[in-house]
């Protein structure tokens, strides 16, 4: 079958520029399996990197203020309906915003709660430039995040000031998009069992910033709050990340809309911090690292890792690569593929 591939460097152009039409079919490229278009969209984010990130890398001071924030938490605490409330809040402030949800539970068939895209238009009513939703309810596998949402994203950055990835955290994917994204929020509901279990478990690590959603409910957030708090500040910095980080607990309400502009502040101050301590483009450069590998362990089984000197070897490699690690990645899957035959 003959595959249509567009011209990635003039996507690459037209992305940056922020054309909505070029920003949907470069996001259905890095969605595309055909080898084709495998490695046009390499390109493509490889034009993209070389544009933006290098260029930030080289002169942090031109570095455009971009946020990859990731919204996780158990299904019904409200992370589409704080998402919207949080969208209110940046567009107001003048920030672009693009979201990837990737929640199954949102899908109307499976009955859950409504599209953050109804959600929205609900307080929305004009069309605005400024925002781009783009729903994958469908790539919530079991194994955790497919891989599509990271290069996903990282096109979304070239254009966007806030990209935001809702997400149900459930196992797998809670490691996942702290994977992913420079600042994790989780969102939890008064007295849920779900929210209790989770502070038990060693993932409470992840989340950077967390919400305490419902405040209107009254006492109960209220306690959860506090419970969430007293945990928070004595949680361990995570190894990966978080020293010298303080874990705010905010309480808010998305359909009363308070709280919302404190959460937005910390959200904002955790972007300074890791900007200030020099750690937002290392994890950037880290987490492309780790999904650059997942590719590899998907196509060539850890066997094929192994051939080219292992996980913790290639995290190294592509780290020091960073803003030409794609081009690394390429190179690699040839020699493993030469071996293969
Ligand atoms: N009382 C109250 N209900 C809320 C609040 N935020 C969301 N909800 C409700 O909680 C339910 C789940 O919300 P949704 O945003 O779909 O949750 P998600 O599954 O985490 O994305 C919906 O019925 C919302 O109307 C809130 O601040 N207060
Ligand atoms: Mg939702």
């Amino acid at each position: 079958m003959q595959v249509q591939v567009p011209d990635a460097e003039a996507l690459a152009v037209r992305i940056l520029r922020g054309e909505r039409s070029a920003v949907a079919s470069g996001l259905n490229l890095l969605d595309n399996a055909l080898p084709a278009a495998r490695e046009c969209a390499t390109a493509l984010l490889t034009a993209l990197a070389s544009r933006r990130w290098q260029d930030g890398d080289a002169q942090p001071n031109a570095q455009r203020d971009t946020h990859l924030i990731g919204i996780t938490g158990p299904p019904g605490a409200g992370k589409s309906s704080l998402l919207a409330a949080l969208i209110g809040e940046w567009r107001g402030a003048g920030h672009t915003v693009a979201v990837l949800a990737v929640d199954p539970s949102s899908r109307p068939e499976a009955g859950g709660g409504a599209l953050l895209g109804d959600r929205i238009r609900i307080k929305r009513s004009e069309a605005d430039d400024g925002l781009f939703i783009r729903s994958l309810a469908s790539r919530h596998q079991l194994g955790g995040l497919a891989n599509e949402v990271w290069p996903m994203a990282r096109l979304l950055l070239a254009c966007f000031d806030r990209v935001v990835i809702e997400t149900v955290g459930v196992g797998q994917t809670e490691i996942d998009i702290a994977e992913i994204a420079d600042t994790v929020c989780y969102v939890a509901q008064p007295a849920s069992g779900d929210t209790i279990q989770y502070l038990k478990s060693g993932i409470m690590e992840i989340p950077d910033v967390f919400a305490i959603n419902k405040a209107d409910l009254g006492g109960a957030a209220h306690k959860t709050a506090a419970e969430v708090g007293r945990i928070a500040s004595s949680k361990s910095a995570h190894p990966d990340r978080g020293e010298g980080w303080d874990y705010p607990v905010c309480l808010v309400s998305a359909t009363h809309n308070t709280g919302i502009a404190e959460l937005a502040v910390h959200l904002q101050r955790h972007h300074t911090y890791l900007l200030d301590s020099a750690q937002l483009m290392a994890r950037r450069h880290r987490h492309q690292a780790a999904w650059l590998i997942r590719l590899l362990r998907d196509d060539f089984g850890h066997f094929g890792l192994e051939l080219v000197g292992g996980r913790d070897a290639l995290m190294q490699r592509f780290d020091q690569t960073a803003g030409d690690a794609l081009t690394d990645y390429a190179q690699l899957r040839k020699e493993i593929l030469s071996r293969f035959h």
